[in-house]
């Protein structure tokens, strides 16, 4: 078994599952800022028409949530109770000083690969890791 795959286990990666990249720390100098909830709003009609297609489906709405920014996980949860974020959280999160470690490299990475195998995803075009997704 690949770390990513242990990674997916232990983060109960699972579909049906949207992802939304929210770039935030040093980008907020680069680019403008968008909302949580302009991202969900697009994962919510998502799942509207995800739940249309497969009526009478228990579906557990889970949302991919990477980011560089800690206090968005703690946020998303408050602000979105119906939803179930997973994240692969790494404790470099929000700090630029920890971006060149094993951990934080392992973080961005699995994060870029994970939204790739998200059923739908949310992503701005101001930052390269969106793009490359
Ligand atoms: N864990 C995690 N870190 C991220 C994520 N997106 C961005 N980062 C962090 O932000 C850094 C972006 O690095 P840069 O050197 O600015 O790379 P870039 O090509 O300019 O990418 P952008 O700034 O996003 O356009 C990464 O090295 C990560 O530390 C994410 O989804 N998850
Ligand atoms: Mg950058």
């Amino acid at each position: 078994m690949t770390k990513l795959e242990r990674a997916k286990e232990k983060i109960k990666f699972a579909h049906p599952i949207a992802g939304i990249h929210v770039r935030r720390t040093d980008k907020l100098g680069e680019a403008a800022y968008m909302d949580l909830e302009r991202y969900m709003d697009h994962v919510e009609s998502w799942y509207d028409r995800y739940l249309l297609q497969h009526p009478g489906k228990q579906v557990i709405k889970r949302v991919y949530l990477a980011t560089d920014d800690a206090e968005l996980v703690k946020s998303a949860n408050t602000k979105y109770p119906e939803y179930k974020f997973i994240t692969y959280v790494s404790d470099h999160m929000s700090n630029a000083v920890n971006r060149n470690s094993d951990s934080a490299i392992t973080g961005i990475l699995f994060d870029t690969l994970l939204l790739k195998e998200c059923d739908f995803v949310v992503v701005t075009f101001s930052s390269n890791i969106g793009r490359l997704v």
